[in-house]
């Protein structure tokens, strides 16, 4: 199923160059081999020198406070869990292809990650922007997959998160108002050398007796089960909190659970693998001790070793996630739109509900600022801004109109008039990367109270001299309110230098409760308006146009 793109997409989606690549740093071997022999090592060790440690067999638990079967509600949400799962993990894959390098550094310096998931070297001698950096993924891997469809690919991604969640929430209250939890929460500490027994049993092929799952499990089996749940989520949860930012420039010690904001990206990362090396492991189990009976604890609830239902269930199921990935397919290039309706409907509500509000804290040091920051946008090609671009910007106006009492025009000298901040904040690009630099310029606030906007004004339109990746004017609008926080600036000066041509001359945005995106660069004018619909096809700027990126950026 072909989707349709114009030419323009075809040439950004579906590149002549789609590659796929895995790169580790050497020193991620080191840490995988002795992960390796830290374990299936050990377990090897201890077996030959030792011989096999006793099977500790079930978890001594009395008879009474056993919780026998698994009632419906948990056969729902763990199917349930299984959906979203896969969604996020699909779509979480179509995210990372459009930056494809994880790092711990939060300059994101190229040759510093200790991933990368690109075969190129970033080429010497000419500017290569963070887009063209981007790589294909296969649909059938990726939702929406392709290359550059991080719009689409989030809106996925976080539609499933809130249910996930609910999911999740849901569960673990019944968990506990029931005898189920007996069954997943361990009580004792014997279940740490209980665990790692069976584990040299599995790790030397002798298999460890079997419990029967439906009225108990074995100390490893209790414990993976455990950790998925309590550690696995909320790790998954956290780590994708901390890469928001506006949570991060309110709360800066967040990330910081992560090292930093690029440490929880690659947590993040890492979570989703935990989470697949479950499944691969789980179901692998499930198949190789009982099939049939394991599919009818799961899907009816009973122990039989004979009904074939279950199994029946199972195998639809699997049929169900494929025609769902074929028709979200079909969904995220015939009906895109809806798909960003929904995302605003669902997290563009939820955020400007909660950390929308949040004030950014400019905390940063000169210390922090990063030796690297990524470049994005297309540098204009306009005679107008060339022109202006020869003269460095002497003869520049900026035009601030609309709905406002004082239309004016300033040059660049009349600007600093007006005020200079200097703030040293965290750039979060939609893609992923990001770092740290100096921005010097007018806050937006003192330009609102020279030019007065009318009551009803509620979003500021930011006109670029620059075109979008699809062509066309790049522009994009901020509500009033975000303009008006703390570190909201129109940049004339980053790294207490003038601005430079790549990074935005004249004049660049900067509001620190948004993505990258939202920053607008080589802003030509302003303008005051009531709602972002009035402006551009109405979804509130160049990317939210064309590339269904969100109206309210936070996350
Ligand atoms: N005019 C214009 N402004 C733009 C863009 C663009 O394509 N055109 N890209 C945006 C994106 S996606 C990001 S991440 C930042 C990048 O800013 P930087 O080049 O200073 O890192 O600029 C934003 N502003
Ligand atoms: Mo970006």
């Amino acid at each position: 199923m072909i989707p349709n793109f114009s030419a323009a997409e075809q040439a950004v989606h579906y590149p002549a160059d789609r590659r796929t690549f895995i790169g580790l740093k050497p020193q991620v071997w080191y840490v995988l081999a002795i992960l390796l022999i830290a374990t299936m090592g050990v377990a090897w060790l201890q077996y030959l020198i030792w011989g096999l440690p006793a099977d500790p067999g079930l978890i001594p638990v009395p008879k009474e406070k056993l919780a026998i079967g698994f009632p419906w509600w948990l056969r729902l949400s763990h199917w349930v869990n299984f959906f979203f799962l896969i969604t996020i993990i699909r779509s979480g894959l179509s995210i990372l292809a459009d930056h494809p390098r994880l790092y711990f550094n939060n300059s994101c310096t190229p040759g510093s990650e200790w991933a990368k998931f690109t075969p190129l070297n970033i080429p010497e001698g000419k500017v290569w922007t963070a887009k063209e950096d981007a790589r294909y993924i296969s649909p059938v891997l990726g939702l929406p997959g392709y290359r550059h469809t991080v719009g689409l690919a989030r809106c996925w991604h976080f539609i499933n998160v809130p249910f996930f969640l609910l999911n999740g929430v849901i569960f673990i209250v019944l968990l506990f108002s029931t005898d189920q939890w007996r069954k997943l929460v361990p009580t004792s500490w014997s279940i740490i050398p209980d665990s790692w027994s069976v584990f040299v049993h599995y790790a030397t092929f002798n298999m460890p007796v079997e419990p029967n799952g439906f009225y108990q499990y074995n100390a490893l089996q209790q414990v993976s089960y455990f950790a998925v749940v309590f550690l696995l989520a909320p790790i998954a949860m956290l780590s994708g909190m901390a890469m928001s930012p506006a949570i991060e420039n309110r709360f800066h010690w967040f990330p910081k659970i992560f090292i930093n904001r690029q440490g929880a990206r690659s947590v993040h990362f890492l979570v989703m693998l935990a989470y697949l090396a479950f499944l691969v492991v789980h179901v692998a189990m499930v198949v190789a001790t009982g099939l049939v009976r394991n599919m009818n604890h799961i899907v009816n609830g009973t122990d039989s070793e004979t009904d074939q239902t279950g199994l029946y269930f199972g195998i639809g199921f699997l049929i169900f996630l494929v025609l769902f990935a074929v028709f979200a397919h079909w969904f995220s290039w015939h009906r895109p739109r809806q798909l960003q309706r929904l995302q605003a409907l669902i997290n563009g509500t939820l955020w400007e509900k909660t950390i929308n509000k949040l004030k950014p804290k400019l905390v940063y040091r000169k210390e922090d600022i990063t030796p690297h920051f990524w470049a994005n946008g297309k540098v204009p090609e306009s005679a107008e801004w060339k022109a202006l671009a020869a003269n460095n910007f002497q003869d520049f106006k900026l035009k601030v109109g609309g709905l406002v009492d004082n239309p004016m025009e300033f040059s660049l000298a009349e600007l600093k008039k007006l005020g200079q901040d200097e703030n040293i904040t965290m750039h979060h690009c939609i893609q992923g990367w990001s770092g740290i630099a100096e921005w010097g310029g007018l806050p937006m606030r003192k330009l609102i109270e020279v030019v007065k906007p009318h009551p009803s004004v509620q979003t500021v339109v930011f006109y670029s001299f620059g075109e979008g990746l699809y062509g066309g004017d790049y522009y994009d609008t901020h509500t009033l309110d975000n303009c008006l926080k703390p570190g909201a600036l129109l940049a004339w000066e980053m790294n207490y230098e003038p601005l430079t041509e790549l990074y935005g001359a004249p004049l660049r945005l900067r509001v620190e409760n948004q993505l990258g995106y939202k920053m607008v660069k080589w802003i030509a004018r302003i303008e005051f308006v009531t709602s972002h619909t009035t402006v551009g096809k109405g979804y509130g700027g160049k990317n939210e146009d064309d590339e269904y990126f969100d109206l309210l950026a936070n996350t």
